[in-house]
């Protein structure tokens, strides 16, 4: 047991702001660190100490791992949150940090390096009884015997890189004639993205759902499950649309789900907070896919059912604590929606669309969250990931909730950049999300560009008005966008880091 009196955030935007609100509730100092790109974040004003560790691009600032560990060193900090992404699931910074006498919030780097490699990942779980996919124990090295075993399993196969991950380095091989061609090339796709040519082959579940959860597990062996996220709404293995519970899966399946994703987690010691992915077939049967041992984008979607506050949890876990919650403490109350805003044109292929938030007003009251990282009159770097922030409606059951949802979309008003709100209303109105019948092919079947184009028009219109009215109010003295309490807490920060600079 060592108390955490202080932590670095090794992240931006809006997860690092997340992690730090809960630091501060628990009074731990908090030290942030920019690139040069971030200098104006709210990530960097909100934090107790903030250090600038390089340039813009992630390679010379967010991934340089000894830059991070050495500001710990120089500013007495305990303990390194990494938020998702960048050097999150790196069992080689998890052991450099531990190995600085620094804790880790995350699992051990052994457990990241087991589950970061999905054969050895599938091997592991294996010594339980977990329901996987039909395919290869092993990377595949000889050909003929991979073809052989891919007419057992049946066409169509899905080829898969071993040090893959959120659907990179996969190929889907149709019939026999085409299995060459694709196992050419998925070996040299996962050679040059990954540096580690393994593949193997599992037959391909057609129309899949994607159904995760959400695990906790403690120092001492304890592991509990949080339920279940529903993440089947995604494009091209971004997710888009995330909610929970899923309204696909009986309660009897949910406790099985539950107890499969306990035991993955047991079969490799696993502690911290981590995700266990399924995907669930047409006829309701589910299988283990792989496990992400990070906090993940969608937690926020479990934290509003459950009422846990997973971020908090996870300092509790990194100064060796045991879980103080048992799997008989939880339930599921209500339902949870995230759509995630990102600064893209959907109506034109979700092309990125960086540039500086002009307006920008989000929505508020019973029901809504959101996290983000942004504030009018930033600029959204062309650097990083291009998620603006995630709005999330929590209500009494999936309809308030949906409900709650449509009208929030309404209330946020951005301009200067497209985003994928008017996509994300699309899909809430949608007959095929309302009722349930979707899968992970929702985008491709049910979407077309031309179907925002009113969306665009009607909302537009709108902005339009609230633009003009602010105009008119900021001529008024004493009015404008910013309210009275809003200038008072930017003052605060405004003060706190310049007391520390
Ligand atoms: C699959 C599959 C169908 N059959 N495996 C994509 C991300 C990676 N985590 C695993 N993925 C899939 N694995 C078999 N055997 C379909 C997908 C998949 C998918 C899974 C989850 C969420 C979205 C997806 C979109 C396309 C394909």
């Amino acid at each position: 047991m060592r108390s955490i009196k202080k932590i670095l955030v090794a992240n931006r935007g809006e997860i690092a702001l997340r992690i730090m609100r809960t630091a501060r509730e628990m009074n731990i100092a908090t030290v942030a660190v920019f690139s040069e790109a971030d200098r104006k974040s709210p990530h960097v004003r909100y934090a107790d100490e903030a250090i600038c560790i390089g340039p813009a691009p992630s390679s010379e600032s967010y991934l340089r791992g000894d830059k991070i560990i050495q500001v710990c060193k120089d500013l007495n900090v305990d303990a390194i949150h990494p938020g998702y992404g960048f050097l999150s699931e790196n069992a080689g910074f998890a052991k450099m940090v531990q190995g600085a006498g620094i804790i880790f919030i995350g699992p051990s780097p052994e457990a990241i390096e087991v589950m970061g490699s999905k054969l050895a990942a599938k091997q592991a779980a294996s010594q339980y009884n977990i329901p996987m996919v039909p395919g290869t124990e092993t990377a595949i090295t000889d050909r003929a015997e991979a073809k052989t075993r891919a007419r057992e399993i049946g066409y169509p196969i899905l080829i898969k890189a071993s040090a893959g991950g959120g659907g990179k380095g996969m190929r889907v091989v149709d019939n026999e004639t085409d299995f060459d061609e694709q196992m050419d090339r998925a070996v040299s796709e996962a050679q040059t993205s990954f540096g580690d040519g393994s593949v193997f082959i599992e037959k391909y579940i057609t129309s899949p759902k994607h159904i995760e959860i959400q695990i906790l597990g403690d120092q001492h062996g304890n592991i509990i499950h949080l339920f279940e996220r529903e993440c089947s709404i995604q494009r091209r293995h971004q997710k888009v649309i995330e909610e929970a519970p899923s309204i696909s899966i009986s309660n009897e399946t949910r406790v099985e789900m539950g107890r499969c994703a306990i035991d993955v987690a047991k079969s490799c010691g696993y502690y911290g907070a981590g995700t266990v992915e399924f995907i669930l077939d047409e006829k309701g049967n589910f299988y283990f896919l792989e496990m992400n041992t990070r906090l993940q984008v969608e937690h926020p979607v479990t934290e509003e059912i459950t009422g846990v506050d997973l971020v908090k949890q996870m300092i509790y876990i990194a100064e060796g604590k045991p879980l103080a919650i048992k799997q008989s403490d939880l339930s599921i109350k209500g339902h949870a929606i995230e759509v995630r805003v990102y600064a893209e044109d959907a109506s034109n292929n979700f092309l990125p669309d960086v540039g500086t938030l002009h307006t920008y007003m989000k929505p508020d009251g019973n029901g809504v969250r959101v996290d983000d990282g942004f504030e009018q009159g930033m600029d959204i770097p062309i650097y990083y990931d291009p998620m603006i922030a995630k709005l999330i409606t929590y209500g009494a059951d999936r309809e308030e909730a949906m409900q709650k949802m449509t009208r929030a979309i309404d209330e946020y008003q951005i301009s200067g950049v497209q985003t994928t709100l008017p996509f994300c209303k699309f899909v809430m109105n949608h007959p095929a999300f309302v009722s349930g019948e979707f899968d992970t092919n929702f985008v491709s079947t049910h979407f077309q560009p031309e179907m925002l184009v009113e969306e665009i028009k009607e909302d537009s219109l709108k902005l339009a008005a609230i633009i003009s009215a602010s105009l008119l109010k900021k001529s008024e003295p004493g009015a404008g966008f910013v309210s009275a309490s809003e200038n008072k807490k930017a003052s605060s920060w405004k003060l706190r880091s310049l007391r520390n600079h």
